[in-house]
């Protein structure tokens, strides 16, 4: 038997002996291991996004879940209550700027059908998940950047804000003056973890996912990460499931993070197992990994959802008829 094989039977086996200690209403999420259990829809709809201001976004996009709404809906609007929150340093109109103080903002969308569209670079605009979700309706493209973007913003109507906001800009002014060294090659930082990426299933089986942030603080001009990268920072396939990521986009774009945890669900591997493998081999292609946290967030078509880190710390919420709650993710190491 192959390592992973081994693995994957141990815990099935422990799943199984967990089972027969457990209430009923557990069980259907505790199953998420059995092929039996796989062939019939564990649960719908429901909505799971990044950190603890997925908790907020969350209700939002149940308002739209509860009423039969579709997840489409149910995700832009949801990740727009982050991209409005003047305190989150990491998503929309709070977030920092750029080495030179300029804030960019990145975001994608994408649907049942493997429709998608994503924005990057974009500066000045209040939500760019409904400029991503303008692209992947009104135009044959999927991405738009910098000025273009901005420009199509603008021509649709897109609510302005002024960036960045003024305490963002008190901070950016003081970390120039204290990084001479950083200035000319930006740190990650502990900080720098707010992205949200939320995935939802709604009553009728379909499935989407969107995500939006300002990247990493104080990065190169031109810089852009996974989260407005179809396959990186957002993937969904409405025949197997969804997934995204959040952390440091460099290494989840190399391995292709979502797209690569939709592939694993399609293997047949759990929503869990899919995210600890993609964590693994992020792991494998980094030589070091100080500083290294990624998380990956993943759904199946069914309702069983995983999520994993690198390093621990990484929370997500989930929002179900039955459910609302936030929720430490595994991890494969301590700080
Ligand atoms: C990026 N992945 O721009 C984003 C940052 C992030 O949680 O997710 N922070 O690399």
């Amino acid at each position: 038997m192959s390592d992973l094989k081994r693995r994957t039977f141990f815990k099935l086996g422990l799943a199984g002996a967990i089972m027969s200690l457990v209430k009923p209403s557990n069980a259907a999420e505790l199953l998420e291991s059995s092929s039996e259990t796989k062939k019939r829809l564990v649960q719908t709809p429901i909505v799971i996004s990044t950190w603890n201001h997925g908790l907020a976004a969350n209700a939002e996009a149940w308002k739209e879940l509860e009423n039969n709404g579709n997840s489409l809906d149910a995700v832009e609007k949801g990740v727009m209550v982050t991209e409005a929150d003047l305190t989150n340093r990491s998503v929309g109109v709070g977030g920092r700027p750029d080495r030179d103080g300029h804030v960019t903002l990145d975001a994608c969308i994408m649907d049942h059908k493997s429709r998608c569209g994503a924005v990057a670079c974009l500066e000045g605009i209040a939500h760019p998940i409904s400029v991503a979700r303008e692209v992947m309706d009104s135009t044959q493209h999927v991405m738009l950047v910098g000025e273009g973007a901005r420009e199509f913003a603008l021509d649709y109507g897109f609510e302005k804000a002024k960036m960045p906001i003024k305490e963002v800009k008190k901070d950016w002014k003081k970390w120039k003056k204290e990084n001479k060294e950083a200035f000319e090659k930006p740190e990650i930082n502990h900080e720098n973890h707010d992205t949200i990426g939320m995935l939802a299933l709604d009553a009728n089986g379909k499935l989407s996912g969107a995500c939006t942030t300002s990247g990493w603080a104080y990065k190169l001009p031109g810089r852009v990460g996974d989260s407005p990268i179809i396959g990186a920072g957002l993937f969904v396939d409405n025949e197997i499931g969804a997934a995204c990521a959040t952390g440091m986009g460099e290494a989840v774009i190399r391995i292709a993070g979502s797209h690569t945890v939709v592939e694993l669900m399609r293997q047949g591997y759990t929503p869990q197992q899919a995210c600890e493998m993609a964590v693994d081999r992020i792991i494998q292609k980094h030589e070091d990994l100080t500083g290294l946290q990624v998380g990956f967030l993943a759904l199946d078509k069914y309702g069983n959802y995983g999520a994993y880190s690198v390093y621990e710390g990484f929370n997500f919420a989930l929002k179900t008829a039955r459910k609302e709650d936030l929720i430490d993710a595994g991890f494969n190491r301590k700080w």
